[in-house]
């Protein structure tokens, strides 16, 4: 993705407001951009990057979390529960046909956005989104706002997350745009919970689901991420039976391949038909318990896994300037030097001889009185002239060695497209026309920068031990935060 250099510097202000309003007690991740901008201006002066890039956008600050599943399955209800307040709508017949981004804000109440709001915000993984849509329209230019919007939201329990709810899924009467959003929110989540419904367990009724949502998923790289809840379960309290309905729900997800995973039985209390035999409610009360924390330990754990993510990236990007690319730069540029005056060497012999022989052919030694200072027919403009030829040669040669090298590392990097440009990048300035070839070290590194890559890595080990006292408590005076801690060992 590219934006202009004003648009970059917005970008990494804004993106610095919002995570200094996420944390206002614990700047971690705000002075994490920080350290990236930093960078960024060493990679510029190096030519790594050009001005309209940022390291900082090769990150996803947000991890994101999506809730899918059946329509009327409870998606809403869970959501609203989970922040703690009713930020969306919820009921028996279909409701929510948008996706809604939901994403926390400290200074305001509940707000909606419309889908705009997310099509032109970078910060968003929904930027420019209306572009992919458009492609795929039947119904030529389909308006985002019908599809998509943005929720913020004051619980404390999405800070530094984001979530997702989605309308009922119900392939038959999809639209294809609805497709995309959907593959696309799932392959950019973080953590993807897929609902189901306890009052529809059999297969019919959740076929496309299944073709869709599930038998994609089995073989993803990133096939964990996916979580399969069975929610209302507190309707099966009063069947005769009510592990029929989980081992018809079970049967049905192996049917399309689905044996290995994390499967959850929840349920609602608030909106839950009480059960009355006291012996069934205490069993399902236990097994919504475990499954509904062991749900949360995954949710919250995922946002202790991005703060690291990001720390983690800024020490390995910095390391990675000073120990590898300038290493690599360094080894290149010797060998384009040696190679140049190899070339400049065989170039300018065979062109002395060349003229030598064909001044001895024609029998004019005496020419060569004009190239002699004092000598009668000296002229300046011989002696310029020749100089000029060699000027071509010297920079022809620089030029034609630096290519070929360039193109044997594009041949070399293979598929690392993002490493190779930087290279070529910062070769490319390194050996400019400008630009002595006497210098041993690549443009733009020198002790000052050095010193400020080393500053970098020390900042960003000053931030893991932040992290580490947010979400450690060695001294354990906190139970609770110790509990959550314990609970993520467990699924970790
Ligand atoms: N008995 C029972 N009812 C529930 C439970 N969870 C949700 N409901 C009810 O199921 C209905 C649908 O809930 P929603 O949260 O709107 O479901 P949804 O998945 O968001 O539905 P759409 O957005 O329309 O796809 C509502 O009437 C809820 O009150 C539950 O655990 N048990
Ligand atoms: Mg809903």
């Amino acid at each position: 993705m590219s934006y202009s250099s004003t648009q970059i510097n917005k970008l990494l202000n804004s993106l610095e407001k919002h995570l200094a309003d996420e944390h206002p007690d614990n700047p971690v991740l705000a002075k994490a951009v920080k350290s990236f901008r930093k960078m960024d201006y060493i990679a510029y002066s190096m030519g790594l990057l050009n001005r309209d890039e940022s390291f900082a956008t090769c990150v996803t600050w947000w991890p994101m979390i999506a809730v899918l599943g059946t329509f009327s399955a409870g998606k809403s209800t869970f959501i609203n529960s989970h922040l703690g307040m009713k930020l969306q709508r919820t009921g028996n017949q279909a409701v929510d046909d948008k996706f809604t981004v939901i994403c926390y804000s400290r200074h305001n109440e509940a707000k909606t956005l419309p889908g705009v709001a997310l099509d032109a915000d970078p910060r968003f993984p929904f930027f420019h989104i209306s572009k992919s849509i458009e492609e795929i329209s039947e119904a030529g230019q389909e308006r985002i706002d019908a599809y998509l919007q943005l929720k913020t939201c004051p619980s404390e329990n999405i800070r530094g997350k984001i979530l997702i709810d989605s309308p009922g899924f119900d392939a038959d009467s999809q639209r294809a745009s609805t497709l995309r959003l959907t593959q696309h929110i799932i392959n950019l989540s973080d953590l993807v919970l897929v609902f189901f419904d306890a009052r529809h367990p059999e297969p019919k009724a959740m076929q496309d689901t299944l073709a869709y949502l599930v038998s994609a998923s089995v073989n993803r790289a990133d096939a964990n991420k996916f979580l399969y809840i069975l929610n209302q379960m507190d309707v099966t309290a009063q069947e005769d039976n009510p592990e029929e309905v989980v081992s018809a729900w079970q049967r049905s997800l192996a049917e399309v391949g689905l044996i290995a995973g994390r499967f959850y039985r929840i349920y609602n209390p608030d909106v839950a038909v009480p059960i009355s035999d006291p012996r069934v409610k205490e069993r399902f009360e236990k097994k919504r318990e475990e499954d509904l924390k062991d749900i949360y330990t995954r949710m919250q754990q995922i946002e202790v896994e991005r703060s690291y993510r990001i720390v983690g990236k800024l020490e390995q990007t910095a390391k990675s300037i000073k120990n590898q690319i300038v290493v690599k730069l360094t080894e290149m540029l010797t060998e384009w030097k040696n190679k140049v005056l190899l070339f400049d060497g065989i170039i300018i012999s065979a062109l002395a001889l060349i003229v030598g022989v064909g001044l001895h052919l024609s029998d004019s030694w005496g020419l060569l009185g004009t190239l002699v200072p004092g000598t009668e027919s000296f002229s300046e403009a011989t002696l310029l002239a020749g100089l000029l030829v060699l000027i071509i040669v010297h920079f022809t040669v620089r030029k034609r060695v630096a290519d070929r090298i360039k193109k044997k590392l594009a041949e070399d990097m293979g598929n690392d497209h993002e490493a190779c440009k930087q290279y070529i990048g910062a070769f490319s300035k390194s050996t400019a026309a400008y630009r002595s070839m006497l210098f041993k070290k690549p443009a733009g590194w020198n002790e000052v920068t050095e010193r400020t890559i080393d500053e970098i890595v020390d900042e960003s080990n000053d931030y893991i031990q932040e992290l580490n006292d947010q979400f450690t408590n060695p001294s354990g005076n906190d139970e609770e935060e110790t509990q959550v801690l314990a609970g993520e060992t467990q699924t970790g």
